[in-house]
């Protein structure tokens, strides 16, 4: 049997038009509170964490995600499907160590080395041909 890669959910990736009214839309709505604002130029996004709960490397979130451009992955998400839920990050312990493990499996990768990702963390894309429609992100914490 496989060893369990996942250890937990990390956040919900949202794709959204307008970043701001959907932080205030999650803060009115929820009660949640933005942990952390980022622009990540290569990922082509701009994105809020809104904590959910846990302490700090083990926590979960809602991550609101605002394309930089229409010619990126959240911009044409946008154009195709609309604003959803874009894709699910999961934890891992390792994500060079479980991208080898996949990639040996015949899963189909979309980023063959970690990149940078919210909070610090170290994450990567599966393919969403390879994980029945859903884009899968794996994601080390900044705190292992
Ligand atoms: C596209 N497809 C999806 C999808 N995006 N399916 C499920 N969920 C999604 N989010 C499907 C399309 O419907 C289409 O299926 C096929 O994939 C090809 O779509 P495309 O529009 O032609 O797009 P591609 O092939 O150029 O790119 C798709 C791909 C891309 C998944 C490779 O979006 C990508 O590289 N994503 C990973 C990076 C990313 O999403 N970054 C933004 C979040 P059909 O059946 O019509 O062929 S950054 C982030 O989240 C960071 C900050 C973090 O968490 O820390």
């Amino acid at each position: 049997m496989t060893a369990q890669l996942l250890t937990r959910i990390d956040h919900v990736g949202i794709a959204v038009r307008d970043l701001d009214a959907s932080i205030e839309l999650y803060e009115t709505t929820f009660g949640l509170t933005v942990a952390s604002r980022e622009t990540n130029e290569g990922q082509g996004v701009r994105e809020a964490m809104l904590h959910v709960a846990g302490p700090p490397g083990e926590a979960s979130y809602v991550q609101l995600l605002e394309p930089l451009a229409a010619d990126t992955p959240v911009g044409k998400f946008l154009a195709g499907r609309g604003e959803g839920v874009h894709h699910i990050g999961y934890g891992v312990v390792d994500v060079a160590a479980a991208l080898a493990q996949l990639e040996a499996d015949g899963v189909r990768l979309v980023d063959e080395r970690p990149r940078h990702g919210s909070l610090g963390a170290s994450i990567a894309f599966l393919h969403p041909k390879s994980v029945g429609g859903v884009l899968t992100e794996l994601v080390q914490t900044a705190a292992r």
